[in-house]
C-alpha cells in the first residue's frame, strides 16, 4: 500500500467513531481530507445526520463545503465532539508536533475545545523524540518584525546542539513570508536531535516571547492515535 492509502485506513477508521448529530473538529493536511471526504459521503448516504462541522483552516472550510459537510465555528459551538487531525509526529506520551501545513492555531484552539482528539497517522509519523526525525516545531508570530522575535527564538535555544531555525516562506520566494489563516508568519524551530529537554517548559519558554502567537507542539493533547502500518495493520493508542 503507498503512504497515502496508510492514511486513508488510519482517516475511516477515525470516521466509524462519528455519530450523527457530533459537532466535529476538521482537521487540517493530507490525512485529514481523507477523514472530510468519507464523513461527507456518510452524509449523502445518509448514514450520517445532524453533523456540524467547525473546520481548523480556510482550506478544510473549502474542502468539507464541496463534500457537504455542514459548518459553523467555535463562536457557535465552543464544545466540539470530536476532533480528527493528523500530526507530523507523535512520540510514546502521544506528544505531537503539528502545523506544518501552517494550521496550527486553529486547530490548537478546536482540538483543545474537544472532548476527543483522535489522531490520525501512518506509521511513519511515530518518532522517539519530537523534533527527531527532523520535522520542526512551527511557531506562529505576528508579522510585525518577526526578524526580530526570530532572533529573540533563536538567544532561547542556541545553547542546544544541532539547533536551527529559518522564517517560513512560500517555495522558491525567500522574500515573502508564509503567511497563515491569520495573517501572521510561521518561523520553524529544528532540533536536529529531537528535544530532550522537558517539554513543557520549552512550551512555556517559546509562548513568553512577545511576538508570539502559538506553537505546534500539542502536549496532553490527543485522546487517541491511530496508527496504519504498511503491514496492513491499524493500531490505536489511548
Ligand atoms: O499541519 C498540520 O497540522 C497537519 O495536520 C499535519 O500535522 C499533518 O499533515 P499530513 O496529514 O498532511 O501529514
Amino acid at each position: 500500500p503507498t503512504q497515502d492509502d496508510l492514511k486513508r485506513v488510519a482517516a475511516y477508521h477515525a470516521v466509524d467513531l462519528v455519530q450523527s448529530g457530533m459537532v466535529l473538529g476538521l482537521g487540517t493536511g493530507s490525512t485529514a481530507v481523507h477523514a472530510l471526504d468519507r464523513i461527507g459521503d456518510l452524509i449523502r448516504r445518509g448514514t450520517l445526520r445532524d453533523i456540524v462541522g467547525i473546520p481548523t483552516s480556510t482550506k478544510t472550510e473549502a474542502h468539507a463545503r464541496a463534500v457537504g459537510i455542514p459548518l459553523s465555528d467555535l463562536d457557535v459551538h465552543p464544545v466540539v465532539d470530536l476532533s480528527i487531525d493528523g500530526a507530523d509526529e507523535v512520540d510514546p506520551h502521544l506528544n505531537l508536533i503539528k502545523g506544518r501545513g501552517g494550521s496550527l492555531l486553529r486547530e490548537k484552539m478546536i482540538e483543545g475545545a474537544s472532548k476527543r482528539f483522535v489522531v490520525i497517522v501512518d506509521e511513519t509519523k511515530m518518532v522517539n523524540l519530537l523534533g527527531g526525525s527532523g520535522m520542526a516545531v512551527p511557531v506562529e508570530v505576528i508579522p510585525f518584525c518577526s526578524k526580530f522575535t526570530m532572533s529573540n527564538l533563536r538567544r532561547l535555544f542556541s545553547g542546544i546542539p544541532g539547533f536551527h531555525l529559518r522564517l517560513r516562506t512560500t517555495p522558491g520566494d525567500e522574500m515573502t513570508p508564509a503567511v497563515t489563516d491569520n495573517l501572521n508568519h510561521v518561523i520553524d524551530l529544528f532540533f536536529e536531535d529531537g528535544i530532550t529537554s522537558d517539554l513543557d517548559a520549552v512550551s512555556d519558554a517559546i509562548l513568553k516571547i512577545v511576538g508570539v502567537v502559538e506553537h505546534g507542539m500539542f502536549l496532553g493533547m490527543a485522546t487517541s492515535v491511530i496508527v496504519a502500518g504498511k503491514d496492513g495493520g491499524v493500531t490505536e493508542i489511548n
